[in-house]
């Protein structure tokens, strides 16, 4: 699923998983609630696109991750147990939510992928055991459930 692998991608970009490098150097640091730690972290990689990465509960670790392209929100990450690991990524296109890829039992494999068009749920892909390839996914037309496809066999 192609989703899964962007998923895992962009967990390397930010540098949150282990073993990945060269991790970039951030273009400003700020403290926001000023106690003395640094809690946002802003890169600038090419022309366009900007991370902005905050420490919410104070560990040090980024755990909401912002990208924008030029001024436009693409990205929203977020480490919801701080565990150091992305557990929920929404993804948007011209302004719209697109995409959100879930690990709900935050074993860092996502389980989840909703695929939104024209800000309305359009597709579900389920994948429990987080191999990689949907088990089974939902259709929606205007809201409703209206189809759900199984896969018989898995790779
Ligand atoms: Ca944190
Ligand atoms: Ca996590
Ligand atoms: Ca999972």
């Amino acid at each position: 699923m192609r989703a899964l692998r962007r998923f895992l991608i962009c967990l390397c970009v930010i540098g949150l998983m282990p073993g990945c490098s060269p991790r970039p150097a951030p273009t400003a640091t700020y403290d926001r609630n000023h106690d003395g730690r640094v809690d946002e972290w802003v890169y600038r990689s090419g022309n366009s696109e900007t991370i902005d990465a905050f420490d919410t509960n104070g560990d040090g670790k980024a755990d909401l991750i912002k990208t924008y392209d030029n001024g436009k929100l693409t990205k929203v990450e977020q480490d919801r147990n701080h565990d150091g690991r992305i557990d929920l990524v929404q993804e948007y296109r011209n302004g719209g939510l697109s995409q959100v890829t879930r690990d709900d039992n935050f074993d860092g494999k996502p389980e989840t992928v909703e695929i939104y068009r024209n800000g309305e749920l359009a597709m579900v892909e389920h994948d429990p055991d987080g191999c990689g390839v949907a088990d089974s996914t939902d259709y929606f037309e205007n809201g409703r459930l209206v189809r759900t496809v199984r896969r018989t066999s898995k790779p």
